[in-house]
């Protein structure tokens, strides 16, 4: 029997591609041209191929137009992934494919990543790193890029999933107290020791640092704007690992530009890979590249975990184990 025809949008680790070759009828796109982004020419190639499966990953042009464009032959479109928000979910169940993520796998990479970004804000650490690549450090000085510490401040995480489950725990071993506020699940005894707020502005109120793990979407597009970023204390801390829609870009340029907020750290951007320029000059805002879940074991797994749920639907006919909607 011929192997099923699977498509990818971008080239993965080379472990994950072999497994994807060895499978399956993969078609790959060249090392120079690695992805596709455009959605118009992912149905295309999707038609052209008849492929049977589609593995994207987060940012790919995968909505509303371009589930109507794919051709009969997908059965699923699995995401590298654990967001979906670049995927009509509702538009591809209503043509009977299957949407599947990557949950769990990358839950402690991302969870570390927004502590980076939390020790790079709170230590001052980018701006550091700038001073001595610029050759302009002059010598230790009592007094030289204080930063403060994160031992015993209030840490409010937005967006209590698993990867907000995993900074907390992380957080507890730097003696953090920690708040948590979660739009989708509100169950106060969902975590031992930590303080649940049920509402906006006594939670912002009630924190030192804010950090950021909400899915993206409609549903909390320019959450963090104005009125929210007035609502914390002064010289609080930003942290955003979630998704860049999710912030009023000049909101909180201005709130970093006053010292309302005293340092941001942010990985994810609305229309990334644009950064919103009034970033761009500002010493007290970290800026990472999307590197989330960016490790080598991470991506691996989340390959793995990606190609088992094309497995489940195109090679023994079952429900994909990450089904999405
Ligand atoms: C990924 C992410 O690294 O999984 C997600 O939703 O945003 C990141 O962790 C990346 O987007 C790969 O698709």
């Amino acid at each position: 029997m011929p192997k099923p025809i699977l498509l990818l949008t971008r080239r993965l680790p080379e472990a994950i591609e072999a497994r994807a070759v060895r499978d399956y009828d993969a078609r790959l796109n060249s090392a120079d041209d690695p992805w596709y982004r455009d959605g118009a020419e992912i149905a295309r190639r999707a038609t052209e191929v008849q492929a049977a499966g589609i593995l994207c990953a987060a940012g790919d042009p995968m909505g509303a137009a371009t589930i109507a464009a794919l051709p009969d032959s997908v059965k699923i479109i699995a995401t590298f992934s654990v967001g979906t928000d670049h995927i009509d979910v509702a538009a591809a169940k209503a043509r009977g494919i299957t949407v599947a993520n990557t949950p769990e796998v990358l839950s402690f990479a991302t969870a570390e990543t927004a502590f980076t970004l939390m020790l790079m804000a709170a230590r001052r650490a980018g701006e550091g790193e700038r001073l001595v690549r610029a050759g302009k450090w002059e010598g230790w000085a009592p007094t030289q890029l204080m930063g403060v510490t994160l031992e015993g401040k209030r840490l409010g995480i937005a967006g209590f999933g698993r990867i907000g489950r995993e900074l907390a725990a992380m957080a507890r071993g730097f003696r953090m107290d920690i708040h948590y506020r979660d739009l989708r699940r509100v169950p106060p005894e969902l975590e031992q020791g930590a303080t649940f707020h049920g509402e906006d502005r006594e939670f912002l109120g009630a924190i030192d640092i804010l950090s950021m793990h909400m899915p993206g979407g409609e549903a909390t597009r320019k959450w963090l704007n104005a009125e929210r970023l007035s609502w914390m204390r002064p010289g609080a801390l930003v942290i955003n690992t979630g998704r860049g829609g999710s912030v009023d870009d000049a909101a909180l340029v201005e709130a970093l530009r006053s010292g309302q907020i005293r340092a941001a750290g942010l990985d994810v951007y609305d229309g990334e890979p644009k950064i919103f320029p009034g970033y761009l000059g500002l010493e007290n805002v970290a800026l990472l590249p999307h590197l989330g879940s960016a490790t080598i074991e991470t991506r691996d797994a989340m390959g793995q975990r990606a190609l088992g749920n094309v497995d489940s639907v195109l090679l023994r006919g079952m429900a994909a184990p990450d089904t999405v909607g």
